[in-house]
């Protein structure tokens, strides 16, 4: 009625202005249906399948339920005094002052609560970005507008060592064409590790800002242009299939910017892992061009 009402008594201009926004709410009610499915938990956070991001999951639900119960208590005390001291006849309105005692216990309270948040929260950080431990396997990251590239340890175990300077349209991860270990570097364009044990990444970018971003890890890092982002490391707990997607708006092909995730059985990491490092090293290093990619 209201809305009939306000179209009818609308001048033209207002008239398709509703229109458009009538448009709009409907293009934007059917969005969903184009939408990539999400496989569950479509209300809440993705499945969380690293350590890490339990212990983070843990930190966000304490601070959700803790901020749901403040609100409703506020909210319900708010509504209540809305109600209760509502302008009646024969009802004297009643100037206070306040209470210093009721001051200080809600001034103390908080501040005790948001103290113990942030310790919790800072330690939380601190375990996160402990170096990651010796065991770990380390696989370089490279992002590039619009995509991800992946450098494996070849048959030593070793990665080529790299110079960020030397990274360039024909070598991509700044190697060396002249040390033996490139030839033997082991690299793909999907993101394969195994369950169960520490992964270490060096991230890099070849051009601009892009940003490693794989819900399910609960891990967000930046990819900075020369520079080697050394710090982030996670162990997997569970096998799945999910994606890397850039989160740090790159340019025109930033939305399909994304690459495989298999976390995988130890035993089956081997088998994709070792097969590609045995033809790498059975491949004169002067025939493998610095920049060759290995299909998944
Ligand atoms: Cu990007």
């Amino acid at each position: 009625m209201t809305t009939r009402f306000f179209i009818r008594n609308t001048s033209i201009p207002g008239r398709r202005l509703a229109g458009w926004i009538g448009a709009a709410c409907a293009l934007f009610a059917a969005a969903p249906a184009f939408a990539e499915q999400r496989a569950g938990n479509i209300w809440g956070l993705a499945p969380c399948v690293t350590v890490h991001g339990e212990k983070i999951d843990a930190l966000f639900m304490i601070i959700f339920w803790l901020t749901a119960v403040v609100f409703v208590l506020t909210q319900g005390t708010y509504i209540y005094f809305l109600i209760a001291y509502r302008k009646r006849p024969g009802h004297k309105a009643f100037y206070s002052h306040g209470s210093n005692k009721l001051e200080i216990i809600w001034t103390t309270a908080p501040t005790i609560v948001f103290l113990a948040l942030a310790i919790y929260g800072n330690r939380l950080w601190e375990e996160i970005h402990r170096p990651a431990p010796s065991n770990s396997l380390v696989i370089d990251v490279s992002s590039y507008q619009f995509g991800w590239e992946m450098r494996y340890p070849g048959i030593s175990g070793k990665l080529a060592p790299i110079d960020i300077k030397k990274i360039s349209d024909t070598n991509h991860w700044g190697t060396d064409p002249d040390n033996p270990l490139t030839s033997q570097d082991v690299q793909a364009t999907e993101l394969v590790i195994p369950v169960g044990r520490p992964v270490h990444l060096l991230l890099h970018a070849r051009d601009v800002i892009h940003s490693f971003y794989v819900p399910e890890f609960r891990m967000y890092q930046d990819c900075v242009p020369g520079r080697t982002i050394g710090w982030v490391w996670f162990q997997a707990t569970r096998t799945g299939n999910f994606q890397i997607a850039c989160n740090q708006l790159c340019g025109t092909g930033h939305y399909n910017m994304k690459a495989p995730v298999r976390v995988v059985t130890e035993e089956e990491f081997q088998k994709w892992l070792k097969p590609r490092q045995e033809k790498n090293a059975a491949t004169p290093a002067s025939s493998v061009p610095v920049a060759t990619l290995t299909q998944p």
